[in-house]
Parts: C-alpha cells; sequence; structure tokens
C-alpha cells in the first residue's frame, strides 16, 4: 500500500524520520504551501519567503534523488489550503490512506494532525541532540530544571568539548569570560550574503502579492535557501566571526546588527544544517588553535544546551505553556513594536532591525525588546505572538519557552531562576544605544530620565510580594528600600505616567 510521507516547511532535512521511515519506490512525499501556516500569525514576508524557497529547493533535492514528490504553490488553485487538506487531497489522488509524519514544533499542528481522518504515523523528530525521552529521565524528580545541569549531561552524553570524562579546556561554562561591552568597531562583513536566484526571485514576487501588509521588509533578501548555502553561511561564521562571539556575545551595537553571531538559527530550525555538525565544526575551530575556548565553549552551549532544553521545556510543559501569566500582566502591546515612533533608541533599532532583516540577536531580544514589555507589564501571549511573528528562526517550540519563561517569567520560574530585568544601566553597559538617544540613562527621574529607569523600580515595587524572598534579589530590594520615601514617590508617580502615555497612544 502506498503511503504518504509529509514534509513540513521547517523539515527540510533528507535524513528526517518520516523519510527515513518511508520507501521512495512506492511512497509519495507531500509538500505544501498552504494559507493555514502562512496566516496563523502575521509572519515577517522574509520569514514566508525564506521556508517557501527552501522548500521548493528541497523538493528538487528529493526528486533527484529519486522520491516521486507532489509539491503544491501557494497560488495552485487546486490547494486546500491546510496542511491536513492537502494530506486528504492528496490521498484521494494517489490512493494512500497511510500518512508518514515527523511530529511538528508546534502543539497547533500537532493536534491538527492528531484529527486528520487519515491514519498518521507521528514519528518522533530526530534533528535534535535529545530525544524526548532523554529530556524527561534528565527532569524526572528534580525540584528546578536549570540549563546549566541539563547541559553537562549533554556534553557527557554527547562527548562534544569533552577531554575523557572531564571538560575540555578545564571549565564546563566560561561565561564570565563573555561579557565584554560593545566594541568600537567590528572588523568582520558580517554573514554570507546570497543574490536571489531564479526560484528565489519568484518566490519573493509570490510572497509580495500574497502577503502585502504583514510587517518587515522583503527585500534585501539574502538568507541562504538550501543546505550547500547554509553550510557556506556556517563556514563563513567559523572562519571570520566565531573566534570573537565569547566576547563580545551580550554586546550591542548601534550601527551593526551582527556583531559576531553567527545568523543561522533559521537554517538550524528548518533543517538546512544540523546542530552536531555545527557544533563539531566550532569544536574543530578550538582544536586547530583558530578559536578560544570561551568562544567555542560559550557557542556550543547555546546549541546543545539551550536549545535542546528549550524544547525539552516545551514538549514537556504542554499546549497551555503559551497562555501563562503568573505576573498577570495585561498591557496591550506597545505601537512601537510594530515601527510606530519611539524617542527610546534601543527599542527604535531593535524593531527597525527586526522590520529589515527578521533578525536582532539575542541580547536585543532578551534585554531590550523584551526587558521592556516585562518591565512595562505587557500580556506575556502579545509578547509570544510578536516574536512568533516577526523571526525568520521562530517556531513555538523554541520561540515559546524563551519568551513566556527566560524573557517574561510568564511560567513562574521554571525557566529563569529571576527575571530578567534591567534598568537602563546594562544597556548603557553593553551597546553605544544611549549615546544618541532623546533619553539621559543617568538621570533617574524627571524630565528625560531614561524610562528603563523608572519602570525597572516599578516593576519591583508591584511584585514585591512574589520576587523579595528571592536571594538573587534581595540586594535589588535592599537598593530601592534605602532610598528616601519621597524620590521612591517620584519614582512610582513617573513610571505610572509614563505608562498611561503608553496607552493613551502617545510617543514616549
Ligand atoms: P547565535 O548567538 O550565534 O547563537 C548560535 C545558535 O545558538 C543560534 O543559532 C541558536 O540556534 C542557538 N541559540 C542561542 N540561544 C538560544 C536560545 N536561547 N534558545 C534556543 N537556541 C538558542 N531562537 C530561535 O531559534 N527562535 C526563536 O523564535 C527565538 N526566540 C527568542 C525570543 C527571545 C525573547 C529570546 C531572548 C531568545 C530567542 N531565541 C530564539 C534565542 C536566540 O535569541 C536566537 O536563537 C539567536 O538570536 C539566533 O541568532 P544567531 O543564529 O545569530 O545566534
Ligand atoms: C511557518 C510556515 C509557513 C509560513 N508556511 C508553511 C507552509 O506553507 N507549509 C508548511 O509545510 N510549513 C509552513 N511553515 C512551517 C510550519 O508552520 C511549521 O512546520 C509548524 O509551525 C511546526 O513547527
Ligand atoms: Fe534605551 Fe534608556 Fe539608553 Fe535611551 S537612555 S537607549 S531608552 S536604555
Amino acid at each position: 500500500m502506498r503511503r504518504l510521507v509529509l514534509v513540513l516547511g521547517d523539515q527540510l532535512c533528507e535524513g528526517l524520520a518520516a523519510l527515513d521511515a518511508a520507501d521512495r519506490t512506492r511512497d509519495v512525499v507531500v509538500m505544501a504551501e498552504v494559507r493555514d501556516e502562512a496566516t496563523y500569525v502575521r509572519h515577517h514576508p522574509k520569514k514566508i519567503a525564506f521556508l517557501f524557497a527552501a522548500m521548493r529547493k528541497f523538493a528538487d533535492t528529493l526528486r533527484d534523488a529519486g522520491w516521486d514528490v507532489r509539491y503544491t504553490r501557494l497560488d495552485d488553485p487546486a490547494n486546500a489550503g491546510s496542511i491536513c487538506g492537502e494530506l486528504l487531497r492528496r490521498a484521494e489522488e494517489t490512493g494512500a490512506q497511510e500518512v508518514l509524519a515527523t511530529e511538528p514544533g508546534e502543539w497547533r499542528l500537532i493536534r491538527a494532525l492528531q484529527h486528520c481522518p487519515l491514519k498518521v504515523h507521528l514519528l518522533e523528530d530526530r534533528r535534535f541532540l535529545a530525544s524526548h525521552a532523554d529530556f524527561d529521565r534528565w527532569a524526572e524528580g528534580r525540584k528546578s530544571l536549570r540549563m546549566e545541569y541539563f547541559y553537562r549531561e549533554m556534553r557527557r552524553a554527547t562527548g562534544l568539548l569533552m577531554e575523557g570524562a572531564n571538560p575540555a579546556g578545564g571549565q564546563w561554562n566560561f561565561d564570565h569570560e563573555n561579557r565584554k561591552p560593545a566594541p568600537d568597531e567590528v572588523a568582520i562583513e558580517g554573514p554570507l550574503r546570497f543574490e536571489p536566484d531564479e526560484t528565489v526571485s519568484e518566490v519573493l514576487d509570490l510572497v509580495e502579492r500574497a502577503f502585502p501588509s504583514n510587517f518587515g521588509r522583503l527585500r534585501p533578501f539574502w538568507f541562504a535557501t538550501d543546505r550547500a548555502q547554509a553550510l557556506q553561511a556556517l563556514d563563513r561564521f567559523v572562519a571570520d566571526a566565531l573566534p570573537r562571539f565569547g566576547d563580545y556575545q551580550d554586546a550591542m551595537l548601534d550601527n551593526h546588527r551582527f556583531l559576531y553571531h553567527a545568523v543561522i538559527s533559521l537554517y538550524l530550525n528548518a533543517g538546512l544544517l544540523e546542530p552536531r555538525e555545527v557544533c563539531e565544526a566550532a569544536e574543530a575551530a578550538w582544536r586547530e588553535g583558530h578559536a578560544p575556548i570561551n568562544a567555542v565553549e560559550g557557542f556550543i552551549r547555546q546549541i546543545l544546551g539551550w536549545r535542546e532544553y528549550v524544547r525539552g521545556i516545551y514538549f514537556r510543559e504542554g499546549p497551555d505553556y503559551v497562555t501563562r501569566n503568573v505576573l498577570g500582566h495585561a498591557r496591550a502591546l506597545p505601537a512601537f513594536y510594530w515601527g510606530a515612533e519611539t524617542r527610546m533608541r534601543c527599542l527604535a533599532k531593535a524593531v527597525e532591525q527586526t522590520r529589515d532583516e527578521a533578525y536582532a540577536h539575542h541580547i536585543q531580544r532578551l534585554m531590550v525588546t523584551g526587558n521592556f514589555a516585562l518591565l512595562a507589564g505587557v500580556e506575556p501571549h502579545q509578547v509570544h505572538e510578536w516574536y512568533l511573528e516577526v523571526y525568520a528562526d521562530a517556531y513555538e517550540w523554541v520561540e515559546a519557552p524563551n519568551v513566556i519563561g527566560m524573557s517574561q517569567f510568564a511560567d513562574g520560574g521554571i525557566i529563569a531562576s529571576k527575571p530578567y530585568v534591567s534598568s537602563g544601566a546594562y544597556i548603557s553597559r553593553m551597546s553605544d544605544y544611549c549615546r544618541s538617544c532623546a533619553y539621559s540613562v543617568t538621570k533617574k527621574t524627571g524630565k528625560g530620565a531614561c524610562p528603563f529607569n523608572l519602570l525597572y523600580w516599578h516593576f519591583l515595587d508591584r511584585h514585591r510580594a512574589r520576587f523579595e524572598g528571592n536571594p538573587r534579589m534581595a540586594q535589588m530590594y535592599r537598593t530601592w528600600d534605602r532610598m528616601d520615601e519621597d524620590r521612591r514617590a517620584t519614582v512610582l508617580a513617573e513610571a505610572r505616567d509614563f505608562l498611561d502615555r503608553i496607552d493613551a497612544g502617545e510617543t514616549v
């Protein structure tokens, strides 16, 4: 009996579980550009174009390898509009009644496949270094699920950056060396860019027509869209940027969007690169003396540690994770997240590059856009939807734990031991944004005071009952309590006034 083999837009890998379980002489691969997936949030146009172009090229790769691929374009009049609808249509066309599918990265689509009136075999996605069972085994019985311990387990299990039973370089973690402030200059060109070829150009025209009002610039489009290009982009990163990745991992610069970051998350998450090969390339650079241990360990920790860990949390916590809101935050997402004017330079620049590139690096996501939303008390689900829409690497399995958990503390501390909040001082130390801001980062109150300074204390004050007993936050409360009462009242009143002005839609 013929079976259908579903390959989703973020499953573009020849070793995919569903392909592996199928018979290329008999089974039929189904790939489809569908409205439901393209509109469940209003994705950035670059994200849609990247996926459609990469899907089309991957379909050709599979055909070259002998597969019968039934590919549906978005503008095909017969397009059923959803993944399940397309499976049903292809089932009728081919007589197949069973589907081999690899577990999607969002509960939403897992549910849709489970409810599809065909026999769907959901196979575990093996593109990760930890299986669900591995993660559950590690998590079982632990009071807290801190990434660092999971990461050490993963180093031991994979042998990556190990010298026998010991961590290479004599330490598990070199993070204390990785907090240098922004450099004056960045001496590298940044991520490798690719001119649109015929397939990409055709997709760009389609996306322009079909999604004319989604937030984000479609052109210039420069992402890699096939495995060979993604490997070249990885090579460029290892050769140029990796050696200084560690030093400047947390830095931000007004005129440099990528610094020493890899810009490969979109390729990893779509299946064009595999996590192990990326970690091995970084490790080889250290062993060859090309990159220092603090850079290579820091980089590998992001992939072997954080990336695998957040996926484990997403699947362990279940579908309701994205609705959590333990801090009871209810404010609407301010209009400047969608490009409306703001005088806050850090936010304006982070949003501008998000609009242009469908990319911001980790510290911009965490300590600028994320920090502000948390301090201002924005409803976490709105924050979650924003991140899912605007970044080219965003799928719920990785986005939600980072946003709901790490950034907004809406899960009550499963991922973060304390909320990632800071005043303007942190942004000033790690970036050059404040130098050209309309606000003054050194002003704590009064006209022109940096809003992060006001909102920081407002956040701590309004959540005192929850956080004052947290030993990692005791110092913050001591500092607050040492301020005289009038000053505290002024800070809180000015913070309230600032929030009222946001709610009223004023430019802040
Ligand atoms: P680099 O800084 O060069 O890091 C290398 C790789 O490590 C990345 O490509 C990525 O695969 C992995 N990585 C690093 N940090 C994380 C992390 N916290 N979680 C998972 N993987 C990580 N990453 C996504 O892939 N998709 C998302 O939707 C996403 N949303 C985020 C939302 C928030 C609020 C925050 C704070 C972080 C989010 N991240 C997300 C993690 C991280 O910001 C991006 O992976 C990273 O910025 C991608 O750029 P890069 O490839 O240049 O990464
Ligand atoms: C994100 C996305 C988009 C925009 N479009 C498609 C599509 O048309 N067809 C498809 O198979 N996949 C698409 N995707 C990726 C899916 O949404 C993704 O597989 C799920 O969100 C699970 O991670
Ligand atoms: Fe951002 Fe405040 Fe610095 Fe302005 S002064 S860039 S608002 S941290």
